[in-house]
């Protein structure tokens, strides 16, 4: 089996699946799909992904090429569903708590920011809605739905923080507060009361596979202009 990912390099969601397979050592090709220049609603992203959406993995059969019946391709969408994908076929290390109750809760912090924040920080958002809203009034609503949410994930990863998110394994609640953590400064979010985050996020950016998947590293020489 192999693995080709379509992503963008500043998508936090893209982020996320780009760190785990550095984690766990799964070889991926990556495919850049912009979403600035109408790259991803072209109809074979739509094939991929219904929304146009970034990451798409793609789970392909080595064999396939040379059989008679070629397996049609097979296409995963949503990042935590991705990510839990990995966790079953490559299970080390272990992304997710061991203890029933912490992994609860780490899903719980991984919902806060997969389903709360990033969809209202999403460019598609506001697209087809007319009147057009300004982009300044959307700038706003997206960073009071940050602030809100890292308030939350403050609050709730409190009684299990260590020298991450749960403790001192890394987990998907680390895989979403990093990115999320970048998003944020793009939207130019006051992080100073999210000291306990940037702490968590500083000692992740020091190691070696959160380093690796960065946006930066991943940047074209020509990127222009928002998301
Ligand atoms: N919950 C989805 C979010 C996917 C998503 O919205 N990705 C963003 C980039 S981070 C995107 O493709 N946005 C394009 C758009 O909104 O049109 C996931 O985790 O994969």
């Amino acid at each position: 089996m192999s693995f080709r990912l379509f992503h963008y390099w500043r998508s936090s969601a893209s982020w996320r699946v780009r760190w785990a397979c550095r984690l766990k050592g799964i070889d991926v090709e990556l495919v850049p799909v912009s979403l600035i220049d109408g790259e991803s609603e072209e109809i074979k992203h739509r094939a991929r992904h219904p929304l146009g959406r970034v990451p798409v993995l793609e789970v392909l059969n080595k064999s396939s090429s040379q059989e008679q019946n070629p397996t049609p391709p097979r296409f995963l969408i949503e990042s935590v569903a991705i990510l839990e994908y990995f966790e079953e076929i490559a299970p080390a290390p272990r992304l997710l708590p061991t203890d029933p109750w912490q992994r609860a809760q780490m899903r719980a912090l991984v919902e806060l920011i997969n389903s709360g924040i990033h969809p209202q920080q999403n460019p598609s958002l506001f697209e087809s809605v007319t009147p057009p809203v300004p982009a300044e009034f959307r700038q706003e609503l997206a960073r009071k739905a940050i602030c809100e949410g890292l308030r939350a994930f403050q609050t709730l990863s409190e009684p299990l923080r260590g020298q991450y998110c749960v403790q001192d394994q890394i987990t998907f609640a680390d895989l979403c507060l990093v990115p999320q953590l970048y998003s944020a400064r793009r939207f130019q979010v006051d992080l100073s009361p999210f000291a306990a985050l940037t702490q968590i996020e500083s000692r992740l950016l020091q190691t070696e596979a959160c380093y690796l998947s960065h946006p930066d590293r991943y940047e074209p020489p020509q990127a222009l202009g928002n998301p």
